[in-house]
């Protein structure tokens, strides 16, 4: 049985392909079942130290949920279907180190709200996005409505969803929903050299700022300032610290331990 994900290590950074180009990478059942198990044992994992998430093949990044497998299901299964979807993308965005999105091609549906739990969206220029989950009876279910709205604000939230459009990188670029827009060619070089200048910072630095961003955005302004604090502070009992400081002082490159 071919593998729904494989998973391609460069290094430090681990590359996720989600695997089923003949169905323009759908999500079926077993293939968020395998992405949720791959995720979970990378997080264990403290050689990988980013993820770049792309899909298989020339055409799609991800075309969206299975329409196949949801066709026939009833209400219950299919909200059972969102949350499994909406668990496995909160555990994308929460991953503990850098997770970026490589898009080079459909992101619509439930591609599309992969690519929003990934932390950076890097599109080819021939990447298109959309939600158009209105054309076939139903909304987005795997964070789509939440995510693309603290994304691009609750205007072209709705145009893109009330609508069904598909936009192009560009496009998508101007609106916020992707950071930035590169050649199909060196997409993957590109998503590769941004992970590797991750890496190479202070990786516990890194990744509280990942977390204080992501919960800071929750919250009221003054409680993510507070909490904003709190990671500052403990930022100063590592040893990263120390070294980037006297590094700076010193005048030379620092040498990171990750302690
Ligand atoms: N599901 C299943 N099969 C798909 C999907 C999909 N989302 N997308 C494409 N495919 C299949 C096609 O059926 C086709 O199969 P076959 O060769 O057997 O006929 C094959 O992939 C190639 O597709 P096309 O022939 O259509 O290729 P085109 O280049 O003409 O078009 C598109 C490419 C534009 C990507 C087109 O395939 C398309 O519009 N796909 C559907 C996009 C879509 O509507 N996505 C949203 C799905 S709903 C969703 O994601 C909700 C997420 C939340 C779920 C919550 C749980 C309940």
């Amino acid at each position: 049985m071919p593998d729904n994900i494989v998973v391609e290590r460069d290094g430090a950074i681990a590359v996720i392909i989600v695997n089923r180009p003949k169905e323009m990478n759908a999500l079926n059942l077993a293939t968020m079942l395998e992405l949720d198990r791959i995720i979970r044992s990378l997080e264990d994992d403290q050689s990988v130290g980013a993820l770049i998430i792309t899909g298989s093949g020339e055409k799609a990044f991800v075309a969206g949920a299975d329409i196949s497998e949801m066709a026939d299901m009833g209400a219950m299964q299919a909200k059972e279907w969102a949350r499994l979807g909406q668990q496995v993308f909160s555990r994308i965005e929460n991953f503990p180190r850098p997770v970026i999105a490589a898009v080079n091609g459909y992101a619509l549906g439930g591609g599309c709200e992969l690519a929003m739990a990934c932390d950076i969206r890097l599109a080819s220029e021939k990447a298109k996005f959309g939600q158009p989950e209105v054309n076939l009876g139903i909304i987005p279910g795997f964070g789509g409505t939440q995510r693309l709205t603290r994304l691009v604000g609750k205007g072209q939230a709705k145009l893109l969803i009330f609508s069904g459009d598909i936009i192009d990188a560009q496009e998508a670029l101007r609106i916020g929903l992707v950071d930035r827009v590169v050649s199909a060619d060196e997409l993957m070089v590109a998503a590769k050299a941004l992970a590797n200048k991750m890496i190479a910072k202070a990786p516990l630095a890194v990744s509280q700022a990942k977390l204080a961003i992501n919960k800071g955005v929750e919250m009221d302004s003054e409680s993510g300032y507070m909490f904003e604090s709190e990671i500052f502070g403990m930022c100063f009992t590592t040893a990263d610290q120390k070294e980037g400081m006297r590094a700076f002082l010193e005048k030379r490159k620092p040498v990171f331990s990750g302690q």
